[in-house]
């Protein structure tokens, strides 16, 4: 059985109940995952050795999340060549914008895409995900564009809101 395309790795257990979207999309996709608890700040070699194992395995793109001082997306564009996708969590006593800022301000080479605080940016990383894969895999470009079909039928137009 071939592994995972994509890694999910996340700082706490207590951050997996927001990650169940990105979970049920990437499903919705196809596209294999795996995810892994591995904090940035408490278990860095676990950190550093699991990228090289996730590598070696195939994976192709990784995806972070972290609240509070949120490193870990960081560090995983530190440690891959591959492209990191940053979810800042909203755990912490900021709602969220102290792991925004430590996401989305990486230094120059040091890339993260990074998506909306907490469960929306959850949803959005895999889609995120999904449409970087697509790229060069024609059964999930395919999964897109229904997605976006039927996305765009759900659209009301013309709603009468005194009805
Ligand atoms: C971050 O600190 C984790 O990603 C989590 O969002 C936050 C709190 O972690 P716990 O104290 O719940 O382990 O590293």
């Amino acid at each position: 059985m071939p592994g995972p395309t994509v890694a999910v790795v996340c700082g706490s257990r207590s951050d997996l109940s927001t990650l169940k979207g990105c979970f049920d999309a990437l499903d919705g996709y196809g596209i294999a995952w795996e995810a892994s608890v591995i904090s940035a700040h408490r278990q860095a070699d676990a950190l550093h050795a699991y990228v090289a194992e996730a590598e070696a395995a195939g994976v192709r793109l990784f995806i972070g999340a972290a609240g509070l001082a949120a490193h870990l997306p960081g560090v995983l564009a530190s440690l891959t060549a591959r492209p990191v996708i940053g979810i800042p969590l909203d755990g912490g006593s900021l709602g969220g914008a102290d792991a925004l800022y430590a996401v989305v301000q990486m230094p120059p080479g040091v890339p993260v895409a990074t998506v909306a605080i907490g469960s929306a940016g959850a949803k959005n990383a895999a889609h995120l995900a999904a449409r970087i894969l697509a790229l060069a895999d024609p059964a999930v470009a395919d999964r897109v564009a229904a997605f976006r079909d039927e996305q765009s039928g759900r659209a009301e137009l013309r709603i009468d809101p005194r009805a």
